[in-house]
């Protein structure tokens, strides 16, 4: 294990053993969600993924080392530390260890740590992309050019219509990532199961994902692998409503002057304010599905 990494006894135990871990990121504690329930998600997620048969290891940076797996205080830490926690990305890394900085992970930056560690399933809510008017801020998530590089199973539910959606698959087909969906054929768009747009592959079961992750990294295919999976149907939100409510989180953070790396998490917090938190209840219960169906992903995967 790289001398940067820390991984809890439990995790490195499992992989020492090869049995299934799912990595879990951190930015949607510090960044994502309020607190308490930022914390209470982040303790349900490592439950969800121990009750598939699966050990969860959460990723963040604290005291110089990229740690793969928390104990309760470091959750914690993460989770009340409200705008002391830096959210980093691959270009944050190595300035926020070089700091000793307490710092969450993002999307790219959990597929970095999860990489190294030798951990090749993560679960989130939803990835970054392409952001509606990317073709004048140019702003598009580092978490596509990581799918393109790193060799980790992402599963998510889609992204969220504050983005560019067909945009965002057009980025992923260029830079060869293979988009699945879990149980449908259409990329969800995170609060709604459907989106209109089509994924590369329906997969049905996840011996099928574990498959195709095989086969696409046995070739020598270097990257990660889109699965998404949609919320579950009775936590979905209805689609119109979040449409305006996205046009009115984007108007605000434009007449404020958000942008970078804090447009996505201003962009949450308006959705959650405008939709009486309803955005967050879906968050949460979409999360927790990925969680699962990521435990279930690696069972397959270290199953020969
Ligand atoms: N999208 C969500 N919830 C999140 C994020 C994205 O629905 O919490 C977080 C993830 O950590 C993701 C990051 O990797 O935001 C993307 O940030 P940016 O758009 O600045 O790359
Ligand atoms: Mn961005």
């Amino acid at each position: 294990m790289h001398s940067f990494l820390l991984p809890t006894p439990e995790v490195a135990d499992a992989l020492a053993g090869k049995r299934p871990v799912v990595a879990l990121e951190s930015t949607v504690i510090s960044h994502g969600m309020p607190y308490p329930r930022n914390l209470e998600t982040a303790r349900a997620l490592e439950a969800e993924v121990r009750a598939a048969g699966a050990v969860p290891a959460t990723i963040a940076v604290l005291d110089g080392r990229i740690r793969i797996g928390l104990d309760d205080e470091a959750l914690e830490r993460l989770a009340t530390g409200g705008h002391a926690v830096r959210k980093l990305s691959r270009r944050d890394l190595p300035i926020a260890l070089a700091a000793g900085a307490l710092g969450a992970t993002t999307v790219a930056a959990t597929m970095i740590a999860a990489r190294l560690a030798g951990i090749a399933v993560f679960a989130t809510g939803g990835i970054g992309g392409v952001h509606r008017g990317a073709e004048t801020s140019f702003d598009v998530s580092a978490d596509l050019e990581e799918l393109a590089r790193t060799s980790v199973c992402v599963v998510c539910a889609g992204a969220k219509s504050i983005l560019d959606l067909p945009k965002t698959l057009e980025v992923l087909e260029t830079r060869g990532v293979p988009v699945l969906g879990f149980g449908t054929g259409e990329f969800p768009a995170f609060y709604s199961r459907r989106s209109g747009l089509p994924v590369d592959h329906r997969c049905d079961t996840v011996t099928e994902v574990a498959d195709i992750l095989r086969a696409k990294w046995q070739l020598g295919l270097e990257g990660g692998v889109l699965l998404a999976n949609p919320i579950p149907a009775g936590d979905e939100l209805d689609a119109d409503a979040m449409e305006t409510a996205v046009a009115q989180a984007l108007a605000d953070a434009e007449a404020k002057g958000i942008k970078g790396k804090d447009i996505t998490p201003h962009l949450l917090a308006a959705l959650e304010r405008l939709t009486g938190g309803r955005s967050l209840t879906a968050n949460i219960a979409l999360i927790r599905n990925n969680a699962r169906v990521a435990a279930g992903v690696a069972t397959a995967l270290s199953t020969p």
